[in-house]
């Protein structure tokens, strides 16, 4: 008798067996961090409630924890002030970077942790663009030779991964040859953000690394938010130009894309970016009374497992590392 499914979950143990391939280690987290040159200063992110920009000091203090508690990777981003910010993007990779100061240091502090980079302009422009302007628009050459140039200058300080979320055409082959040339290729993963759309999600993160575009929209570079056909080629593109893992972005408004690629795609690592506005989105509903958070948060992440992500990259990884700690 098929028609009968109580028999399946009336144990937890029988329930947890009907969720495998759901399951949530700190392997599958990597956790996006703000760097900021003020090495003792925590700053509070206002659209994004729990989350700081931190100097390196602090960013010691509050890894060491969640080091011991499992946690697997972060992802970078620098922050700097706008007296910092130029036309071609000249402190993305400087001494002065938050980025290139803080990796040694974290290799050196946490040497198990995997330590991954965002590679963008917009940080560190003007403009708040992500490719870099020439005459009639963004000039995509100088945009991915400059990205290249920054994704190896961070592979020469200790990153692991550089994950370009510019999305310029062709920077994925770019960076590659560039970590070839520097021979960094066998110590440095590329990290696709292969699909990542013009999403309305990303409104706090602008907030919090101050890259809101000074003019315009990134429209012309990310991907249509309705499309599935342009996505799934800009994902068999980066493939095609050395992209090491991919990853699909925002979260939980593309699921269908995550599954897509994975299907397409099974043997490569896939990540998915919970990002500020998901964030923002759970935290303020739990806040208000719509439901719990940690449920909501453990039934989300499987939710990203389901449809075929390997690694999720989340604000929430401290409460889901602490979430782990205490089903142990
Ligand atoms: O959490 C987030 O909203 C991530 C935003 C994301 C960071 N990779 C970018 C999206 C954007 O501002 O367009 C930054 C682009 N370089």
């Amino acid at each position: 008798m098929a028609n009968k499914l109580h028999s399946g979950i009336h144990h937890a143990t029988l329930r947890s067996l009907q969720e495998c391939g759901c399951e949530i280690t700190p392997h599958n987290l990597m956790y996006p961090l703000f760097l900021i040159n003020q090495d003792d200063a925590v700053e509070p992110v206002g659209s994004m409630p729990g989350i700081m920009r931190m100097g390196l000091n602090k960013l010691r203090a509050h890894l060491t924890p969640l080091v011991a508690k499992g946690l697997g990777s972060v992802l970078l981003f620098g922050i700097v002030d706008s007296s910092m910010k130029d036309d071609v993007a000249t402190h993305a990779d400087s001494e002065k970077n938050p980025v290139m100061r803080a990796v040694p240091q974290l290799r050196q502090w946490f040497p198990d942790l995997l330590i991954a980079c965002d590679v963008c302009l917009c940080p560190y422009k003007k403009d708040g663009h992500c490719g870099i302007f020439g005459e009639g628009g963004i000039d995509n050459k100088r945009s991915i030779a400059r990205l290249a140039e920054v994704a190896v200058n961070y592979g020469r300080v200790g990153a692991q991964i550089v994950a370009p979320s510019d999305m310029m055409d062709n920077r994925i082959g770019a960076i590659k040859q560039a970590l070839v040339a520097a021979n960094l290729e066998n110590r440095v993963s590329l990290l696709s953000y292969a699909a990542k759309f013009a999403s309305n999600f990303y409104g706090p993160f602008r907030d919090a690394a101050q890259s809101k575009p000074a003019f315009g929209d990134r429209r012309c570079y990310q991907l249509p938010s309705g499309s599935k056909g342009l996505a799934m080629r800009a994902v068999q593109r980066d493939v095609q130009e050395g992209a090491d893992m991919l990853m699909v972005k925002p979260g939980m408004p593309y699921l269908d894309i995550l599954r897509a690629t994975k299907d397409t795609y099974p043997h490569y690592p896939l990540f998915v970016y919970q990002v500020s506005g998901e964030y923002a989105m759970l935290y303020h509903a739990a806040q208000n009374g719509a439901f719990e958070l940690k449920s909501v948060l453990m039934e989300t992440m499987k939710g990203f497992r389901r449809a075929g992500a390997d690694c999720i990259i989340t604000y929430f990884t401290p409460l889901l590392l602490e979430i782990l700690e205490d089903l142990k």
